[in-house]
């Protein structure tokens, strides 16, 4: 049964040498970006496979790029919660090392609307792993050009068409010519996510990192996608610990050592001896 005593698990971290914590989609909730799979949760009302799947963009391409612009323009308007500032705090070696002394930190998240703060410092402490809603990416393979862009709307052809989302009601009309293009060679852009199927990011910098972490923090994901949801069973593999921190009993927590129950927005702050 894992344990929810503070005392026990702020020694833990005073004792740990490299932490990495593993996000989702809770983490954000308390900005007002839905999750995916619990109540309200996106992919009970949409289908994952048409529309955050190559093959989906690729067979409706308007389809796909209506989801993603109503996520873009929600993202725009959410702000980080206490969980996102607790976290991006806890990357900072002058905040961190007052609770956990000797030790680094390196946030994974999936979660794809840019809310956690990159870290000040050199290092690379935060690792989206499922890439971003604001990086727009060509399809042609003879350009590749990436761009990072936050324009609302990101096209003409889009504007407005969030609220049809919003209402479960996509529009397959808009022609291929009046969705996003490539501001370099006009070529048909797509969303800088990684769907299913996809290569995530980063795996060999993660890769690396987890192999050496002794504390691995569970934070908001319902540890169903891969390869996300390894990467705590590795550390626990090593002699490591697991601290689960989500509003429910979740698949990763069945062997963590440490549950924090509650919304993290609440837990994760005091767990991290940010507040009292
Ligand atoms: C890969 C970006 C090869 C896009 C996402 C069959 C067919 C095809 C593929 C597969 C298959 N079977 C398995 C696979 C692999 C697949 C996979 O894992 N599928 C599972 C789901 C069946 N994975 C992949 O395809 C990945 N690529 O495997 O490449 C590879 C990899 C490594 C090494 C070699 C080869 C790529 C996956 C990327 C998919 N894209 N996102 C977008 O956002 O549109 S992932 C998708 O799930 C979501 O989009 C999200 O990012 C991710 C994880 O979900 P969560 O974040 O956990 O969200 P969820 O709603 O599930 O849970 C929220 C939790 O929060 C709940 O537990 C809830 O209780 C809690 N909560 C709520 N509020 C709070 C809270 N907790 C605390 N506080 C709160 N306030
Ligand atoms: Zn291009």
């Amino acid at each position: 049964m894992p344990s929810s005593d503070i005392n026990a698990f702020h020694d833990l971290l005073r004792s740990s040498k490299n932490i990495i914590a593993v996000a989702g989609a809770g983490l954000s909730a308390a900005s007002g970006i839905p999750t995916f799979r619990g109540a309200g949760g996106m992919w009970r009302k949409y289908n994952a496979m048409s529309l955050a799947t190559p093959e989906g963009f690729s067979k409706n391409p308007s389809l796909v790029w209506q989801f993603y612009h109503y996520r873009r323009e929600a993202a725009l308007k959410a702000q980080p919660n206490p969980a996102h500032i607790a976290l991006s705090s806890f990357s900072l070696p002058s905040i961190r090392h007052q609770i956990a002394p000797e030790s680094t930190f390196t946030l994974i998240t999936q979660n794809v609307d840019g809310l956690s703060p990159p870290a000040a410092d050199e290092q690379p402490r935060l690792i989206e792993i499922h890439g971003r809603l604001f990086d727009v990416l060509c399809t042609s393979r003879d350009c590749d050009h990436v761009e990072f862009n936050t324009s609302s709307p990101i096209c003409e052809g889009l504007a407005g068409t969030e609220a049809h989302v919003a209402a479960g009601d996509l529009d397959p009309e808009i022609p291929i010519t009046s969705l996003p293009r490539c501001a370099k060679c006009g070529s048909l852009a797509r969303p800088g996510v990684v769907w299913f199927g996809e290569m995530p990011h980063k795996l060999d910098e993660i890769d690396e990192i987890a192999a050496k972490a002794d504390l691995c923090l569970v934070v908001g994901t319902s540890s169903t996608a891969r390869p996300s949801t390894c990467y705590a069973a590795e550390v626990q593999d090593r002699g490591g610990k697991v601290a689960v921190f989500n509003l429910d009993r979740s698949k990763g927590d069945r062997d963590a050592d440490y549950l924090f129950l509650g919304p993290c927005e609440e837990t994760l702050p005091r767990a991290l001896g940010l507040t009292n």
